[in-house]
């Protein structure tokens, strides 16, 4: 059972796939230029990179909110388009070094709460009235948002930090409950300690010094391939065809059909 159906294969790890070595391959590069993943390729050769383009062509027209009307599209772009640009910076500001995949920075970090604060008082008002963020089901605005929210929830807000946003909580609980949704988030272990940055943690997952450039990467995603990599897998994987019995991803190895390079 899934929202829209569609089947992937989703290759992770190696022989098929080993980060930072087999996205900057010259193979890779041809059909992937930006030399990133999550990378899709379909049965016919299709290829598309860039999460939100991966979801959008995974999804269907309820997904896409143009089962609805022209407008609800627009709003489910909305609600993507915000995830990209406002919630993911200051969630990866402050959870990443609680990850240890980033370093901490005490200003920044709380730069980042207020702005967190901000957004989830923004969902918190126009979920008031709504059991969804657009229309009356699930669209790829909920699943979106829900994904860049994921890391907060189970890392750093506890409960005296969102308590102050019922709305939000009571549509983020509907979501990740969903069957479609849990099948492959699995359950959500909320955060009941907001997590703290780690410093002997970060030093010890740092590259070698002799570590060649091209093995390291750029940006922070080289320092943390396995975090950021499950963050981007549950951006897309809600939209798979699982089975709500068996989350666990070795059956989506066995069942998916495209391959997509994460
Ligand atoms: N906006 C992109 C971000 C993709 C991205 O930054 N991917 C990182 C890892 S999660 C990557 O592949 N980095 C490869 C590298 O640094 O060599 C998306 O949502 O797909």
């Amino acid at each position: 059972m899934s929202y829209s159906g569609a089947q992937v294969r989703v290759l992770t790890a190696p022989p098929h796939f080993h980060f930072i070595r087999t996205n900057h391959t010259p193979e890779f590069l041809r059909k992937f230029p930006a030399g990133k993943v999550p990378a899709f390729e379909g049965d016919g050769g299709f290829c598309v990179f860039e999460s939100n383009a991966i979801t959008y062509y995974v999804s269907n027209e309820d997904l896409r909110g143009r089962g609805s009307n022209p407008e609800a599209a627009a709003q489910v772009v909305q609600w993507v388009s915000f995830a990209d640009s406002d919630i993911v910076p200051p969630a990866s500001t402050w959870v990443f070094p609680t990850l240890a995949i980033m370093h901490h920075n005490k200003q920044a970090t709380e730069n980042a709460k207020e702005e967190v604060r901000r957004i989830l008082g923004l969902l918190d008002a126009h979920l008031k009235m709504r059991t969804f963020l657009v229309g009356e089901g699930v669209t790829l605005a909920d699943i979106t948002v829900v994904c860049t929210l994921l890391w907060l929830y189970r890392q750093v807000l506890e409960p005296s930090f969102h308590q102050a946003f019922p709305n939000t909580s009571r549509w983020f609980l509907t979501c990740i409950n969903q069957l479609q949704l849990w099948a492959v988030l699995g359950e959500v272990k909320l955060c009941e300690k907001m997590a703290q940055f780690d410093a002997k943690k970060f030093a010890e997952r740092q590259p070698k010094k002799d570590t060649p450039r091209k093995e390291r990467g750029s940006g922070h995603a080289s320092e943390c391939p396995k975090e950021y990599l499950l963050l981007q897998y549950s951006r897309f994987l809600p939209l798979t065809n699982a089975d709500p019995g068996m989350p666990d991803p070795p059956w989506f190895q066995k069942k998916l059909k495209f391959p997509i390079f994460m």
